[in-house]
């Protein structure tokens, strides 16, 4: 199923970078963005993920938000979560960098996880910036607000034209730029300045792996492509990659 290439090129890797999107989450019951039944097609990003948005209708935001929140906490890390998190114990230099606010690398027990564009189980207050856990929020039918200073709560996601955190930024860049390995898992590699991250890692001499149930705009700059599901690709990509090391 795997090419001698990519054998050869993880067991002689010193990095490998993994970069994984919504796809990664699907198998665990988390919708995509921009697949056929994607949030994206329900609801519009514009009046949703981005700040001013936010300020106009506070209470409509963390409706969203809610609903995110509520199916995340009935959904748990698929095989593709885990295969990740057992490669950590097979090769000293595994990072997952992902796109993903849903903590489900860090349930499955990844513990080198960059998170570009924030985890939705954090929120803090826009005036104080006080940090503040889904428990202590009220809702009472309307936005929370701060325990401390009355300001408006958000969720510490990333939302569009805002920054990514500049710590996990600058690691992301340095973890791709080191990759002897970079794999591309379950996204569309359309939100920049995340998407530029393979094209970063390949122009330093990365192997970049493409793993996808589509082609996508990075798969004409992919050294390979594995077509499929990431939950069913992964654990056989690890189980190849074992019974080498192991020989
Ligand atoms: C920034 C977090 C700059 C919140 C998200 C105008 C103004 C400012 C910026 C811009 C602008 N116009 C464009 C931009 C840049 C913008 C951008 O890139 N827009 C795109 C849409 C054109 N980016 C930004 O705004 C970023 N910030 O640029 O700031 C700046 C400079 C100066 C001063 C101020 C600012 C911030 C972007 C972050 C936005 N936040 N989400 C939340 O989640 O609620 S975006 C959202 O998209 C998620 O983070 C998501 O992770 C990300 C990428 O989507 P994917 O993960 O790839 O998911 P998608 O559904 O698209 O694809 C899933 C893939 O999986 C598919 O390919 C599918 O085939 C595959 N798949 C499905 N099932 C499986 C599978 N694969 C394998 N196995 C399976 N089973």
């Amino acid at each position: 199923m795997f090419s001698e290439k990519l054998i050869s090129t993880l067991r002689g890797a010193e990095h490998i970078t993994v970069f994984t999107g919504a796809g990664i989450s699907a198998e665990s019951g988390v919708p995509t963005f921009r697949g056929d039944d994607g949030l994206w097609k329900k609801f519009k990003p514009e009046e949703l993920a981005n700040f001013d948005a936010f300020i106009r209708n506070p209470k409509l935001v963390w409706e969203w938000y809610r609903y995110r929140k509520q199916v995340l906490a009935n959904v748990k890390p698929n095989a593709g979560h885990y295969a990740l998190a057992d490669m950590e114990q097979l090769h000293k230099n595994v990072v997952v960098i992902t796109q993903n606010i849903d903590n489900l690398h860090q349930r499955a027990g990844s513990t080198k996880v960059y998170e570009l564009h924030g985890n939705i189980n954090r929120n803090y207050c826009i005036d104080c910036g006080l940090s503040i856990t889904d428990e202590v929020m009220s809702w009472l039918g309307r936005a929370p607000l701060c325990p401390s200073c009355h300001g408006l709560i958000r969720p510490d996601v990333v939302w569009f034209g805002e920054l990514l955190p500049v710590d996990q930024w600058n690691k992301s860049i340095a973890v791709a730029e080191a990759a002897d390995v970079f794999f591309s898992v379950g996204t569309s590699a359309v939100v920049y300045p995340a998407a530029s991250l393979p094209t970063i890692a390949k122009n330093a001499g990365a192997y970049l792996l493409e793993i996808n149930t589509e082609r996508t705009d990075l798969s004409w700059h992919a050294d390979e492509i594995l077509l499929g599901k990431s939950g069913d690709i992964l654990p056989r990509l690890l189980q190849s990659y074992q019974s080498v090391v192991h020989q």
